[in-house]
């Protein structure tokens, strides 16, 4: 097979030692997590064997040399999202930051009778912390309706839009489908009546650059395990007049200023949403996977991830057998069920060439159930994907679809 334009791809492999490791595995599943390159892994190493004390406690030197290391890391974030570093929350990850803002602005903001917008393309984690408040508070949720192709439009979110919307929360990449949501004009829209927006962008920031003071967005929650990090930590962007006037939902060690034995009060925020120790080694390596992505840049990603996305899906809608959701190419995933067969059935047929797929649900089962199907099989492309692990999938892919015609 010839191979389109080969001088725009990445030759990364090798700075992925399970890729190394595991020489003939086609991994397509960084959509729920991306491999860790060595560079992130060392810097964890670092912490545990040079200086692995507690942060933001002893008045000691390997202390002061943690802390220096973690909150190093808040400044990289700070400086890759452009905001200011008291806007940056550490969570345990994109679920974490979700819950947290739906916990504290909006079992504090919204009343009977208001509006939450979301869409039928969310991630559990998104729209479920505000099917829970909306629940508890009388406010309403509502649902942009989808396009003919499942996608979040301007239009459909004008019509739901109104004086009565306090808050939208929407993704600003589906994990099932790929589509990125027109987010920016949305959030204009939303200002106007005075809603917040809290920005679901945990499939956006490893593949895309996000700007929040271009977006204007209020919140934005990311997991640092699918853009190289590691895991069990995350960010939750927030508008710090936002920031300062909520209340945190977790109480303990770390967040207070004075306690008293009836009342406590607390530090200022990003600190009081950050109770108890942390996960120490991951905040401080996280700085690592964002240094690795701006030494790549994320034109060179995309470049990357859009070869690769339209070499197999010209070869995938060729074969017979093959329903494939998402037609267009938005981003690095492929949404795809081999017709009539169980995604679970077909993945293990994958998963004996050694290529590891998603199949079923992918925690969104408000757009499987759109789609009018029980899951789908999900193959998400990154930098250290290349047109061999293309062709062993494409291979896969016909060679399933012509086991499962005997079926
Ligand atoms: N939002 C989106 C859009 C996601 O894709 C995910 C995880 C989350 C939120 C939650 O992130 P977490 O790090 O807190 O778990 N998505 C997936 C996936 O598509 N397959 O596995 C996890």
């Amino acid at each position: 097979m010839s191979y389109p334009d080969k001088k725009v791809l990445l030759d990364v492999k090798n700075d992925f030692p399970v890729l190394v490791n595991n020489p003939n595995l086609v991994y397509l599943d960084s959509g729920a997590t991306s491999l860790k390159p060595k560079c992130v892994i060392d810097k964890l190493d670092e912490y545990y064997e040079k200086y692995g004390v507690n942060v933001n406690r002893g008045v000691y030197k390997l202390s002061y040399t943690a802390t220096t290391e973690y909150e190093e890391t808040r400044t990289v974030c700070a400086k890759f999202l452009n905001c200011k570093e008291r806007e940056v929350v550490f969570t345990k990850g994109a679920s974490n930051g979700l819950n947290l803002v739906a916990q504290s602005y909006g079992m504090d903001n919204l009343n009977e009778g208001d509006e939450v917008i979301s869409s039928e393309l969310e991630h559990h984690s998104c729209v479920l912390p505000w099917q829970n408040v909306c629940k508890i508070k009388g406010a309403k949720l509502k649902y942009v309706e989808l396009d003919s192709e499942g996608r979040i439009t301007v239009e459909a979110f004008k019509k739901v839009l109104s004086n009565k919307t306090k808050v939208v929360v929407l993704t600003h990449v589906s994990n099932v489908m790929g589509y990125i949501t027109p987010i920016k004009e949305i959030i204009r829209l939303a200002h106007e009546v005075g809603a917040v927006v809290v920005v679901d962008a945990a499939q956006s920031v490893p593949h895309m650059k996000v700007d929040v003071k271009d977006l204007d967005c209020d919140f934005l929650a990311f997991s640092a395990h699918k853009m190289f990090g590691p895991t069990g930590f995350g960010v939750l962007f927030g508008k710090f007049k936002y920031l300062k006037a909520m209340r945190p939902v977790e109480f303990g060690g770390d967040m207070i200023d004075e306690v008293y034995k009836n009342e406590s009060t607390w530090k200022d925020a990003p600190f009081k949403f950050e109770t108890g120790t942390p996960p120490i080694a991951e905040a401080i390596a996280f700085k690592e996977a964002i240094r690795y992505i701006e030494s790549i840049g994320y034109e060179k990603i995309q470049a990357h991830e859009k070869a690769l996305m339209e070499y197999t899906m010209r070869e995938l809608v060729k074969i017979d057998g093959v329903t494939i959701y998402n037609k267009s190419v938005e981003t690095g995933i492929i949404a795809f069920n081999m017709t009539g067969v169980h995604p679970h059935d077909a993945s293990t047929l994958f998963d004996e060439r050694d290529i590891c797929l998603r199949a079923g649900h992918h925690c969104a089962q408000l757009i499987i159930k759109w789609l009018d199907t029980i899951g789908t099989l999900r193959a998400c492309f990154y930098i250290y994907n290349d047109f061999e692990d293309c062709d062993k999938f494409i291979e896969a892919v016909k060679d399933s679809a012509e086991y499962f015609k005997e079926w």
